[in-house]
C-alpha cells in the first residue's frame, strides 16, 4: 500500500486550501470543498474495506451510493490542512443505504464532514446530471464577491450581466453565468436543495451576504471559475462609486461569445 501522505490529491487539497486561505477566502472556518475521488485511485493508499466510523449525513444521496470523496471538516480551519491533513479532512465513501458515510481515513481527532455537506452531496448529483465529468464542489466567501452581495441587486441576469462587463474574460470563463440565492440559514437541507437546483443550470451559485459555491472537473477548473468571478467583482468594486468612461457593451460580449464559440446566455444580452 503507497503512503497516503504522498496521494496527488491529498497534496492537491492541501495546496489549494492553502491557497484560497492565503487569499482571504476561508477566514477561521468558513468555506468547504467535496472532491470526487477514483476508486482504484484511492485504492492504493487505502484498505478500502476498511471503514473507522459511520456517522449519517442526515439525508439521501442514492445517485452517490459508494461514491468516494475527500471532504473539509466542520469547525476546521483551512488554515490549518497542509500542515495537518489527517486532522482536517477526511475521505468518506457513501454507503449502500445513501444516508451514511463511511469515513475511510481522516478527522483522526473525532471530527466530520462540513456542515455544509448537503449543499455539497446534492450539488454533486445535479452536476452529474448535466455533466458526468464533474468531481468538486467548493465555497468560500471572497471578499469582493461577497461584498458585492451587499449593494448590487441580487438577480441573476442583472449580476451576470454586471461581472461580463467589468472585464474581456469573464463571459468566456463563465458563459453560463452566475446563479443567485437569497439569503438562507447556512448548513440546512433547504439551502443544499436550492442550491443543487441552481447547480442544474449553473456551475456557480452566490449566496447572499455569505459567499459563492463553484463546480467543476477539477480542483484547478473550480478554483479558476471562483477566481475569474472574484476579480470581476474587485472590477466593480473598486469602481462602482466612479464615473464610467469605458465600458464593455453587449455588442462586445456577443463578439467575444462568437470568437470563442461560447454556449452562453444570449437572454442575459440586451441585442
Ligand atoms: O464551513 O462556510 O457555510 C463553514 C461555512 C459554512
Ligand atoms: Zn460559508
Amino acid at each position: 500500500m503507497k503512503n497516503i501522505f504522498d496521494a496527488p490529491f491529498l497534496k492537491e487539497m492541501c495546496a489549494v486550501t492553502a491557497n484560497m486561505y492565503r487569499l482571504g477566502w476561508d477566514e477561521r472556518n468558513g468555506g468547504n470543498i467535496s472532491y470526487m475521488l477514483d476508486e482504484n485511485e484511492v485504492g492504493e493508499y487505502l484498505d478500502l474495506a476498511d471503514v473507522i466510523r459511520e456517522i449519517p449525513t442526515g439525508f439521501e444521496a442514492k445517485e452517490l451510493i459508494g461514491k468516494i470523496f475527500i471532504v473539509t471538516g466542520t469547525g476546521k480551519y483551512f488554515k490549518n490542512i497542509e500542515n495537518d491533513p489527517e486532522n482536517n479532512l477526511g475521505i468518506i465513501r457513501i454507503a449502500r443505504d445513501g444516508v451514511t458515510a463511511e469515513l475511510l481515513w481522516g478527522w483522526a481527532d473525532g471530527g466530520q464532514f462540513t456542515s455544509e455537506l448537503p449543499a455539497h452531496l446534492m450539488s454533486h448529483t445535479s452536476r452529474l446530471s448535466v455533466n458526468p465529468e464533474n468531481r468538486v464542489i467548493m465555497h468560500c466567501h471572497p471578499d469582493y464577491t461577497l461584498a458585492m452581495t451587499q449593494v448590487h441587486e441580487m438577480d441573476e441576469r442583472k449580476l451576470t450581466r454586471t461581472l461580463w462587463k467589468q472585464m474581456t474574460e469573464s463571459i468566456v470563463v463563465f458563459p453560463d453565468g452566475v446563479g443567485v440565492l437569497p439569503w438562507m440559514v447556512c448548513g440546512t437541507n433547504e439551502i443544499g436543495e436550492a442550491t443543487a437546483e441552481k447547480m442544474k443550470r449553473y456551475r456557480l451559485v452566490v449566496w447572499t451576504l455569505h459567499g459563492i459555491y463553484g463546480a467543476g472537473k477539477d480542483l484547478d477548473e473550480t478554483f479558476g471559475l471562483i477566481e475569474t468571478v472574484e476579480k470581476a467583482a474587485i472590477q466593480y468594486m473598486l469602481t462602482a462609486n466612479l464615473p464610467k468612461v469605458n465600458i464593455i457593451t453587449d455588442e462586445n460580449l456577443a463578439a467575444l461569445a462568437k470568437r470563442f464559440e461560447l454556449d452562453y446566455r444570449k437572454d442575459f444580452l440586451n441585442l
